[in-house]
């Protein structure tokens, strides 16, 4: 029992993919992504000046806060879904993502 639990946790972590998504130029770098339940997104701002990233989306439902110059913030992907994240400071900045 312990082994099979042990085996599950594992391949968990192997296939689990870190999505890096810029924030940059007043945009999220790439505008979409196809992710799977257990990825996380990483936001990493690279603009001289605040930005953020959360969405409305009922089953992931996040918000990073405000990142500052260099600053970077890593969400989990819950459940299946596609959803749109925006970024409170700048409304134009729009990333879509689907969770296949
Ligand atoms: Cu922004």
């Amino acid at each position: 029992m312990f082994k099979i639990i042990l085996v599950a946790i594992l391949s968990i972590s192997l296939y689990a993919k870190e999505h890096v998504i810029d924030q940059l130029g007043r945009k999220f770098i790439p505008a979409q992504v196809k992710v799977k339940v257990g990825d996380t997104l990483r936001f990493t701002n690279s603009d001289p000046f605040a930005h953020n990233a959360y969405t409305d989306d009922v089953l992931n439902e996040f918000d990073t806060g405000m990142q500052t110059k260099g600053q970077s913030a890593v969400v989990p992907i819950k459940a299946k879904s596609s959803f749109t994240v925006q970024c409170a400071v700048h409304p134009e900045m729009l990333l879509k993502v689907t969770v296949e």
